[in-house]
Parts: structure tokens; C-alpha cells; sequence
């Protein structure tokens, strides 16, 4: 059985995870621990070198690291219960556009989210793996997780102004595809439903039921300039987890 290797909470783990579980594909799921799982990665993906990030799926010798590639593997895996699939062959170049829409506005998103991260020390609290008892001793741990995050992708040569635009534009067109039909690709559900579903993450988090965060990490993670200006892609992205998205 294949191995996936994730955050519960990222939004990049969740597009890989709905994929796979959406095609009925079976698979072990393993939670990631930045920086101290990091070791331990790299040796069951044999990447010695260069970036590596979850989601990570492990299946003998073929190992996917995007979440893009796992859910085309959940794709020729699984058998999915929409009748064109995950990725109908006459829409791909219509599917992998949202896709990439979707990894644009989850970039830009993470660079918010990690600036108000760094200023909120109860959501810092809360991203302690520890008992609760002792997160507030602990928070300079999730401190330098944050620290971590913030050098590997680079947030502080990252333009402020453009990542609000980019999350922005991404609703825009969501928006605005959303007044033509209930699906972005074609009339049925496909990865570029998903993939703008999760995007959405960054704005407003989606119900604990499919995602749990606490208190202080979903406050953190609402971006709260944009969410009351996104309410159609919202109330749409909440229809679409209850109808595709079966609880695990
Ligand atoms: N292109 C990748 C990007 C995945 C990604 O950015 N993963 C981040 C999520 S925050 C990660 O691995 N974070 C933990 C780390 O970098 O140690 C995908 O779509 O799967």
C-alpha cells in the first residue's frame, strides 16, 4: 500500500488527500514534523539534495512530490465515481490552468498567513505538538518552525502588496467562473474543483469537520480583508466539501 507523508492542516496535503480518497485509492497516511522529519524524508524519498516538501507519496520505487502528480496517480489508481473522472483528457489544459491558479494563490497565502503567524502567540501556542499544559513554555519551538517556513519559502523577499493581489485575483476569477456554473472545468466535478476549493483555505478555513485548527489558528489563518468580499466562492467551496468531500 502506498505511503503518504503530510500535514493534517496544509491545504497542499488536503488537495493530494481529497484526490486520493475521492478515487477510493488506499494509502497510509504518515503527519509530517517540519524540520525534525525532515531527515527521515529525504531517506525514504532518496532526495539528498534540494527543496523537499509534503505532501510526499512513497509506492515502491515511485515517489511523487507535488500534489498535482499525486492526484494524477490517485487518478490512474483509483476508480473515480464522477463519469469523466478527476481529470477528463478533453479538459486538461482547462484543469491544470485552475490548478496552477490554485498553487499561485496557496504561495501567496502562506506568505500572509506566516506574517501574522509570526505576531500571534496563541496560535503559535497551538501549533506546539506538545500537551496543552506546556505550549506556552514551548512556543519558541513553534517560533522557530515558523522561522523554518518563513527562510525555506523565502517570505521575506516576497512582495506583500502582489500576494493580497494574487489571493484576490484568484477569488475574482473563481467569482466570476462560479456566475457560468457550479463546476470550474467542464459540468461535473474535477481536480479543478477541488484544487480552488482548497485554495480557498487562505481566505476563510474550512469547516473542523474536514480540517480541524484551533481557535487561535483558524482566527490566524481567516484573512479577514478578503473573506467578507468572497462570500459566493465561499458558500460554493462549503457546498462542494459537503457533496464530494466524504468525511474520514
Ligand atoms: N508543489 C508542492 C508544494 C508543497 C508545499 O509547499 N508544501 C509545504 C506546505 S506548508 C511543506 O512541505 N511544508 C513543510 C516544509 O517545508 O517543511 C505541492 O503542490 O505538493
Amino acid at each position: 500500500m502506498a505511503t503518504l507523508v503530510g500535514l493534517t492542516y496544509s491545504p497542499w496535503t488536503e488537495k493530494a488527500r481529497w484526490a486520493l480518497d475521492h478515487q477510493r485509492v488506499p494509502y497510509r497516511f504518515v503527519e509530517y514534523l517540519p524540520l525534525v522529519g525532515e531527515a527521515a524524508l529525504r531517506l525514504a524519498s532518496r532526495r539528498f539534495r534540494g527543496k523537499v516538501t509534503v505532501p510526499m507519496l512513497l509506492d515502491g520505487a515511485e515517489v511523487h512530490d507535488d500534489s498535482y502528480t499525486i492526484a494524477r496517480y490517485a487518478a490512474r489508481h483509483g476508480r473515480s465515481p464522477e463519469p469523466g473522472g478527476l481529470f477528463p483528457a478533453a479538459l486538461d489544459d482547462e484543469v491544470s490552468a485552475w490548478n496552477a491558479r490554485s498553487d499561485a494563490m496557496m504561495a501567496a497565502g502562506r506568505a500572509l498567513l506566516l506574517r501574522r503567524m509570526a505576531h500571534d502567540p496563541l496560535a503559535l501556542q497551538e501549533a506546539v505538538p506538545a500537551p496543552r499544559a506546556l505550549r506556552s513554555r514551548l512556543e519558541p519551538v513553534a517560533r522557530l518552525g515558523t522561522w523554518y517556513l518563513t527562510s525555506k519559502y523565502a517570505i521575506a523577499d516576497r512582495d506583500e502588496a502582489l500576494d493580497d493581489r494574487t489571493l484576490r485575483e484568484g477569488v475574482k476569477a473563481l467569482t466570476e467562473a462560479l456566475s457560468r456554473g457550479d463546476h470550474l472545468a467542464g459540468d461535473g466535478f474535477t481536480f479543478a474543483d477541488l484544487a480552488m476549493c482548497t485554495a480557498m483555505q487562505f481566505v476563510l478555513p474550512v469547516d473542523d469537520r474536514y480540517i480541524p485548527l484551533g481557535p487561535a489558528t483558524r482566527r490566524c489563518w481567516t484573512y479577514s480583508h478578503l473573506a467578507d468580499e468572497a462570500t459566493a466562492a465561499l458558500a460554493w467551496r462549503d457546498r462542494v466539501y459537503t457533496r464530494y468531500r466524504a468525511l474520514r
